[in-house]
């Protein structure tokens, strides 16, 4: 700032002579004019109205005068600045409500729009069912017991009473499985069916690991995935779900087993089905029994009634579960336990084919192949 002076002449001083003073206030009204936006404007109004803008420094400028150069000047920067600030006030005003219209058109909400475009996912009904018929065991104080997908031949065959010779052990029911350098892999000598490890092609060696693990009394419900080189088609799948239930104790008969049986056909189709057992061989069960449920849905009424078929049984009365027995005593002796002092009874189902009766589905691919226009209808149970 320059010091007071009396000869000072306010048109003689450069940052106040009235042309400067005008160019400066047009050119910051123009410049206002010219903000497109507020940032931009925010840009303007430090450099025509802030600390160090030409009108700002013109302002400073009036102190040194002399008192009687003072009020002209004064008045002269005074109006020039009150100007640019109406205009910026102005130009503010007009940026701000062209924003708030343009957010409101951008930003707003269709309410009308549907919410849940993305459905949730849900857990494959043959999860969930298989789930369910855990709980009914599990109420009833069962464990659930799990065991490997790739299993060594012993559990899957031997330990189970299923000798060297018996048809399931070949290659038509059974994958095995070779490591890197096993025989069969590559150039090393012999076949996989020499390796020792298939993919188990049923839950009954769960029963082997169980008995080996656990002191009797044992009460185990064992899910899991099963595999068997069977052809995919309407009724058949190579990779499909089992359960397994065993129970060994002092005492157990054939009658605990038909109760359990018919308790939990009950639980899992309603009050009134009950089952029966057919005459059948297992090699790891004696005696063993195909087990029957009376089909829920007819109770039978449609044998022998042409007016009243049944598609759930095909008017046969009966549905065929799976297949049960008492544990032979050669399986119990192969796990140390003294058969002697304990029995037991166990069983093992499809539940693929369980909930084709159950949901009246007609082709087991539909569960396997993972398209959602089978699943959903089933909800979405999580
Ligand atoms: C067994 O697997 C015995 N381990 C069951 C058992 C356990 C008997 C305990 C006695 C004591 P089976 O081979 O019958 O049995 O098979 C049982 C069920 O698996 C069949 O009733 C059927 O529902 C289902 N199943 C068999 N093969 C297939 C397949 N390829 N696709 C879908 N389900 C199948």
């Amino acid at each position: 700032m320059s010091a007071p002076n009396k000869s000072y002449d306010p048109v003689e001083v450069e940052a106040l002579k009235p042309e400067v003073i005008d160019r400066a206030k047009d050119e910051a009204l123009a410049a206002v004019a010219a903000a497109g936006d507020l940032e931009a404007l925010r840009e303007v109004k430090a450099a025509h109205a802030g600390d160090r803008s030409p009108l700002a420094l013109a302002n400073r400028e009036i102190g040194a005068l002399p008192p009687h150069a003072k009020a002209d000047a004064g008045k002269r920067v005074g109006q020039a600045r009150g100007a640019v600030s109406q205009a910026l006030k102005q130009r503010q005003e007009e940026l701000e409500r062209e924003r708030d219209e343009r957010v409101l058109v951008e930003e707003a909400v269709d309410v009308t729009l549907p919410y849940d475009r993305l459905p949730a996912g849900a857990r494959h009904p043959l999860t969930t069912f298989s789930e369910r018929v855990e709980d009914v065991f599990v109420a009833m104080g069962y464990a659930v017991a799990e065991g490997p997908e790739t299993e060594a031949e012993w559990f899957n065959f031997d330990a189970l009473n299923i000798g060297p010779d018996h048809p399931a052990r070949t290659m038509q029911d059974t994958f095995f499985v070779r490591g890197p350098g096993e025989p069969g892999d590559g150039d090393a000598p012999g076949s996989a069916e020499d390796s020792g490890v298939v993919l188990r092609t049923h839950t009954s060696p769960v029963q082997i690991r169980t008995l080996l693990d656990r002191e009797p009394p044992v009460y185990v419900i064992c899910p899991g995935r099963v595999f068997r080189t069977d052809e995919l088609d309407a009724t058949h799948t190579p990779v499909f779900t089992q359960v397994e239930l065993l129970a060994v104790d002092e005492g157990l008969t054939m009658a605990d087993l038909k109760g359990t049986l018919d308790h939990m056909v009950r639980e899992l189709f309603g009050e009134g089905v009950h089952t029966r057992l057919r005459p059948n061989y297992f090699p790891f069960t004696e005696p063993s029994a195909e087990m029957d449920m009376v089909c829920y849905r007819c109770h039978g009424a449609s044998v022998g009634d042409p007016d009243n078929p049944c598609r759930t049984c095909s008017s046969e009365g009966w549905i065929e579960l799976g297949g049960c027995g008492m544990v032979n005593p050669r399986v119990l002796t192969a796990c140390g336990v003294d058969p002697e002092r304990y029995s037991g009874f166990a069983f093992g189902f499809g539940i693929e084919r369980m909930m084709m009766f159950r949901h009246n589905v007609e082709d087991m691919r539909d569960m396997v192949e993972g398209d959602v226009r089978f699943t959903r209808p089933f909800g979405m149970e999580i």
